[in-house]
């Protein structure tokens, strides 16, 4: 019985260790049972016209239709004639998703009733790709990010902020890689039909404003999750499950010729790949392989389910259960350090590859991201 007193000694709050301001992302960190992941549900879509404009409906979904096998369409088709690309210079930020959310709040349960609007029941909203960011980090070694957070009514806004590296990277794009960007564009022209009973068109003009968004909840441990991300196409068939089970991942990538190839392809790409549709439950990619002048030899579909299996046999490979952990973490950081519940008020967080995770915090600054009309609209 006496030798417990320097046992409770020991948890006074002198000696309790300081938490950390930073978080470790290096990969043994976070090698451990698989998190809890609900099954995302899509709780609404929204379309971007070839203006960009917003529409709360799915006027821009379009069809898969089932190619040849080994089609030999030309990619760069159209790349100098028919391609009305999207301004990058805008900034977007959150706010579809924000118009969305504005859009549709009385089908959103909030936590104090199921009629009051305000606040939301979710912990964090984003965009998918910044998700798939996170995910990624413990095997990113090129790419830092930076990400914005605000607190508002007890949500955590998180919207990234273009890195000086990326932006430099953007402005100095060469003319191949331009070239390379409209493909991926171009595949969708060729696979996706704009009705269940038409046929692709490519004759058509590629316009990059379009879009078709889902809307989908989940939960990440103890994480309420309400993201949004840009879905290709879906099967036509009326007897398709619902989405986001229906939806198709569609994606380009350099044919295969080499086992070296091979090896990258699983290690870098099917990483990429993978934590982009696990995320929304969309449950296949269907890639295009091209060979060096953009044209497509073969066509293949990757179940996302079986690419755990399929990368197994790689050395020193990615693994989804790092990926899963760490986000789980940086959400759990997040949370604790961004306190201050005010939507003028950034949390900028900001990784380098090698380093940890580190934050500032900045008030009524360049980078505050959460529109006068959402807080007007959200604050009651
Ligand atoms: O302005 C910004 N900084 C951002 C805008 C950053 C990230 C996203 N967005 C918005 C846009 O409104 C876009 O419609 O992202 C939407 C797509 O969001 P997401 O699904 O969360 O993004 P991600 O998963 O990274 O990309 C999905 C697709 C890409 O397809 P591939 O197969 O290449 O992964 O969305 C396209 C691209 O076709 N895409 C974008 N479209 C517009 N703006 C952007 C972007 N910045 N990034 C990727
Ligand atoms: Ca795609």
């Amino acid at each position: 019985r006496t030798n417990h007193h320097w046992q409770q000694s020991s948890a006074t709050p002198e000696q309790t260790p300081p938490r950390s301001q930073t978080l470790c992302t290096s990969r043994e960190a976070y090698e451990r049972a698989f998190p809890l992941y609900k099954q995302p549900v899509e709780v609404g879509c929204f379309s971007l016209d070839s203006q960009r404009r917003f529409f709360s409906d799915s006027r821009q979904m379009r069809y898969y239709v089932e190619p040849d096998r080994s089609p030999n369409f030309d990619l760069s088709d159209g790349y100098r004639e028919r391609y009305v690309k999207r301004d990058e210079n805008v900034k977007e930020k959150l706010d579809h998703i924000l118009r969305w959310i504005v859009a549709n709040r009385s089908k959103l349960k909030s936590k104090l009733s199921p009629d009051a609007s305000c606040p939301l029941d979710f912990d964090f909203v984003t965009w998918r790709g910044h998700l798939t960011k996170l995910l990624t980090t413990p095997y990113e070694t090129r790419e830092g990010w930076l990400l914005a957070v605000t607190r508002f009514n007890g949500t955590l806004y998180i919207s990234e902020v273009e890195t000086e590296a990326a932006r430099r990277e953007r402005e100095n794009r060469p003319e191949r890689n331009q070239q390379m960007m409209y493909w991926g564009y171009k595949f969708e022209q060729y696979m996706c039909a704009d009705k269940t009973y038409s046929e692709p068109d490519p004759s058509g003009v590629v316009n990059t404003n379009e879009a078709f968004c889902t809307v989908v909840q989940t939960r990440l441990t103890d994480h309420k999750l309400l993201f949004s991300g840009e879905v290709d196409c879906r099967d036509k068939d009326p007897d398709a499950p619902p989405p986001p089970a229906c939806y198709v991942e569609l994606k380009t990538s350099a044919e295969i010729c080499t086992p070296k190839q091979r090896s990258n392809f699983h290690r870098f790409k099917l990483l990429k790949w993978w934590a982009q549709s696990f995320l929304p439950g969309v449950p296949r990619v269907v890639a295009g392989f091209r060979d060096h002048d953009g044209i497509v030899v073969s066509v293949e579909t990757f179940q996302i389910s079986k690419i755990s299996q399929l990368i197994k046999n790689e050395y020193n490979c990615w693994k989804p259960t790092v990926c899963m952990n760490f986000c789980c973490d940086i959400l759990s950081f997040v949370k604790r350090e961004a306190t201050e519940d005010n939507p003028s008020v950034v949390y900028l967080f900001s990784w380098e590859p090698h380093r940890d995770v580190t934050y500032s915090v900045h008030r009524d600054s360049q980078y505050s991201f959460l529109p006068d009309w959402y807080i007007k609209e959200m604050t009651c």
